[in-house]
Parts: structure tokens; sequence; C-alpha cells
């Protein structure tokens, strides 16, 4: 049975209320034309996709506890009282406290082993999936607790984890680390607003209570089409017909963070005391919607796995082919444009002229008979 899925709306998001306008996929036609429904292109309203991240992390014996550890922090390095311990509740600190609900003032977090493997570098990759293709719709941010890293990657992948590519770095040094000279966001024209960047904003020492998130950029890319308040949305619906890649861009089905260099507080490696040096993420949010390829305006969890309610005659998880009998057409993915509408392109009948074989019908000479061109 299929299970409803709740999504959790973010109404601090105010990429919500522009997108109103493709929320709903039919309407009733007014009475002056007849009877019937009148269709446009729609999506799923936003969720925060992390109460559904499938999170796995590589390799597994990097996260902290088994064996016990003890690990101290980086602004007092004498002070090692802590412990993480996989066999107690109260000190494991196992990858599902990355996308858990906290109580409030009671923080969880995923934590790996120490440096005690120094000068080996420690690296971990988080691999975030969701099963289904998804649509970024506000910035991606993940909170670190006991200092950010010095490096790392942010990747994506559009096909469920068989190819990859990079979606943005992070060094406090960017040229030695990845041979990419610092960009912002702000530096990008509307032209290479998809460019990947290599970013010194969220990796330089500033203290591990002072800047915990290391943020991906997804407002401010927005921003370059629909302006600071995100009031012209329209603009950026039509970029994201006419623009090439920009759509793609938004889109993923998994994410990846490659974790490569831990927060040194602001110094060189003190190899005497590597205990200070590890990973410890407590939050990754997820703003996204499903994409259903403009065909439905809902999304549902069936046998744990994300699916489009399909309309306008598709089908598939990402609505992405007609419907059984529908392909008079090939199939067209929705449009944003006209505005404010947009275009459904749904999947019609398909419909054959035979010949007529009653000699007693009159004209037309020719009857349309519905033809099963069925879908697998
Ligand atoms: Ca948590």
């Amino acid at each position: 049975m299929a299970l409803l899925l709740f999504l959790v709306l973010l109404p601090s998001l105010s990429w919500t209320q522009p997108a109103a306008q493709f929320d709903v996929c039919r309407s009733l036609r007014g009475l002056e034309v007849g009877p019937g429904w009148e269709f446009s292109a729609c999506q799923p309203p936003p969720a925060n996709m992390k109460e559904l991240m499938q999170i796995r992390v590589d390799p597994p014996s990097i996260t902290c506890g088994n064996p016990p550890e003890r690990f101290c922090t980086l602004e007092n390095p004498y002070l090692c009282s802590d412990e993480c311990d996989a066999s107690s509740p109260d000190l494991s600190h196992p990858p599902q406290l990355m996308g858990d609900r906290e109580r409030a003032g009671h923080i969880t977090y995923w934590q790996t082993v120490t440096w005690s493997r120094y000068p080996e570098p420690l690296l971990a990759n988080i691999t975030l999936s969701w099963n289904k293709s998804l649509e970024v719709v506000d910035d991606i941010i993940v909170t670190f607790e006991h200092g950010r890293p010095t490096s790392m990657v942010l990747e994506k992948s559009m096909d469920k984890g068989v190819t990859w590519q990079p979606y943005q770095y992070y060094a406090d040094n960017c040229l030695e680390t990845f041979s990419m000279s610092p960009k912002q966001i702000s530096d990008l024209a509307p032209t290479n607003l998809t460019q990947v960047i290599c970013t010194e904003q969220y990796s330089r020492w500033v203290g591990a209570r002072e800047e915990k998130i290391v943020v991906f950029e997804v407002r401010a890319r927005f921003r370059v089409f629909a302006g600071l308040k995100l009031i012209n949305m329209d603009t950026l619906y039509t970029q994201m017909e006419t623009m090439k890649g920009l759509r793609d861009f938004f889109t993923f089905t998994n994410l990846r963070l490659r974790l490569l260099r831990p927060a040194l507080g602001g110094t060189y490696v003190q190899r005497h005391n590597p205990l200070k040096y590890f990973y410890a993420i407590s939050n990754i949010d997820v703003p996204a919607r499903c994409n259903c390829n403009l065909h439905a305006s809902q999304c549902l969890l069936r046998d744990a796995k994300l699916h489009c309610e399909c309309d306008h005659n598709t089908t598939g998880q990402d609505c992405q082919r007609c419907s059984r009998g529908f392909k008079s057409h090939s199939w067209r993915r929705g449009s944003y444009l006209p505005l404010p509408k947009g275009t459904a392109n749904s999947c019609t009948y398909l419909w054959l002229e035979v010949p007529s074989t009653s000699s007693h019908l009159p004209t037309p000479t020719s009857s349309r008979t519905l033809v099963g061109s069925w879908d697998t």
C-alpha cells in the first residue's frame, strides 16, 4: 500500500511561495468553453529530503567507537575527557545522527576515529542516496561539530551512483589543494552560473564553535536571475527552460561528501597529539523536491522508495514516459513556459485512421480506432 508522504514543507523558504503557480496540475475549465479539465505544468512542493536519505559512510571502520577511543578538542588539546564508544547508546556516534531530528538543545552527531595514522590522510566518504531524481531548491547545509574540514569535495550523481561529478570544492587554500583559483558565487555571471568552483569561504579556521556550517549555495545562484529577494522567479523559470544545462545543474539522485583533511585549529599538524583531529557532522539539510518532469504535483513514498504521482497520462518513477496507450506523440517534459501556467505536454491517446467496413455508414468514410501501444 502506498504510504502518503507527508512532505515537510519548509515555510522559511521564499521559494515555496513563487512556486505555487506550478503546484497544481489541473483545474476545472470555465463553463463558457465547456466542462472538463485544464492541464498545466506542475511539480511537487519542496521538502527537507534529509528525512528520507540513506546514509553510507566509507570506509565503515572510519566511524569512531570500535574500539572505544578518547578524543580532545582543538581549542584545548589537553582537554581529552570525551569518549566515543559504539557499544554505549550515550557515547556512540553512528552515521544516522547526521539526518536525525534533534530535540531542542540536544545536538547529536556522527564522528570519525582520530588521526592516529598521520601522515596517512584521514579520508571519509559520506554517500547520501534517495534512489530518485531530485531538484535542489535551497542551500544544502552541512553542520560540522568540532571544526570544519580544511578540505573537502561535494559531488553529485544523476544516475543513482553509477557516475559522479564534482559539485563544489572547499579548501582553506584552493590553489594549493585543488590547483583552482578561489571563487564565490558573486564572482559568477549568468552565463557561467553552472561552473563548478572552489571556495575558501567555509574552510578557514575561525574556531570550532564560531562557524560550523559548510554551504552549497543554491539560493545565491537563483538570485542571479530571480533578484535579491527571489521575487522574479519568472525569469528563473524562463532560464530553466532556455539555458542549456541549468536545470540539470540543480538535479541529482545522490550526493557524496569526500572529506579529505580535518580541521587543524589554524596551525600545522601537531603529530604528538592526533586525538584532536577528526570529523564530526551533526546535520545535513537538503531542501529539494522530487523531479517529476513537470508531470506531477505529489511525490509518495511507496515500498520505501519515492515515486511521482504522475498526471498528464505519464508514468514511471519520474513520469518519464507515456502511460499505456497514450503514445500518439513521443513523450515530452512539461514546460514552465508560457508563463504563468506553463504547458502540460500531456501524452495523448493513440488513434489510427482506418477505413470503414460498413456500407451503411454515411460519411465520414473512416472511423477512429484506439490502438493499444502498450508501454513496458
Ligand atoms: Ca543530528
